[in-house]
């Protein structure tokens, strides 16, 4: 059982307030990233902040400290509640983003591994161990750890203990919702829901897996 987070990833601000709303009464969450930060801005987070759920920025902040520090600023200003943040930039850069979360009384999720194929050129040979670790160290809120790969979520799981695993890569990507769902404590799922000829039947469908 885990909450199911809305990857809102549609890039007409009208259509993504349309399909955000029609799913909200199924969600515990929205993610929103570049493909509609970018031609919304931030304000969309005012919008959105209407349906009362929290809201976490996706920018996969990857810069030094006092750029990353900015990044979250401007998001937890605009009245997002979590930001992702990169690991691999280091501690310095991720603590920027935590202390900046914790300032505004918002949460900092940290990449320690991702979802698609490509993933692994990098993200592996102990290195989603070591940004995992570093993401404990540093008081991050969780991590984001790849439903596509259950056993690297087990794995990871053992390091961050009660600490948040949010999970994206559900359906499209290939996860399967109700083996992840009961590893994470949230599954990010955005095209099964959004392409969906009806979204919030698809966010719906998915409600037996929600706490
Ligand atoms: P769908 O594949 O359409 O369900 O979308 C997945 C969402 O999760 C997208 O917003 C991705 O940017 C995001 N994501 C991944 O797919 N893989 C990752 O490793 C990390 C993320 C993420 O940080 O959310």
């Amino acid at each position: 059982m885990t909450d199911l987070v809305l990857a809102l990833d549609v890039t007409d601000p009208e259509r993504a307030v349309a399909v955000a709303t029609a799913c909200a009464p199924h969600l515990d969450a929205i993610k929103v990233g570049y493909p509609l930060a970018l031609r919304s801005g931030l304000s969309i987070a005012r919008e959105l902040g209407r349906l009362g759920l929290p809201l976490a920025a996706d920018f996969k902040v990857a810069d030094i400290p006092d750029t990353n520090r900015l990044i979250a600023e401007a998001v937890f200003s605009a009245g997002f509640h979590a930001v992702i943040c990169h690991g691999f930039c280091g501690e310095d850069s991720v603590l920027a983003c935590v202390e900046t979360a914790h300032d505004h009384g918002g949460m900092c999720l940290v990449v320690a591994e991702m979802s698609h194929p490509g993933a692994l050129t990098f993200f592996s040979a102990g290195v989603p161990e070591r940004i995992a670790r570093m993401a404990v160290s540093l008081g991050a809120d969780g991590i984001i750890a790849p439903a596509t790969r259950p056993e690297r979520v087990r794995a990871l799981r053992t390091i961050v203990g009660g600490r948040a695993i949010w999970s994206p890569g559900v359906g499209v990507q290939g996860g399967d919702p109700k083996v992840i769902a009961s590893l994470v404590d949230g599954i990010i799922v955005g095209r099964q829901i959004y392409q969906a000829a009806d979204p919030a039947a698809a966010a719906a469908a998915l409600g037996p897996l929600r706490r």
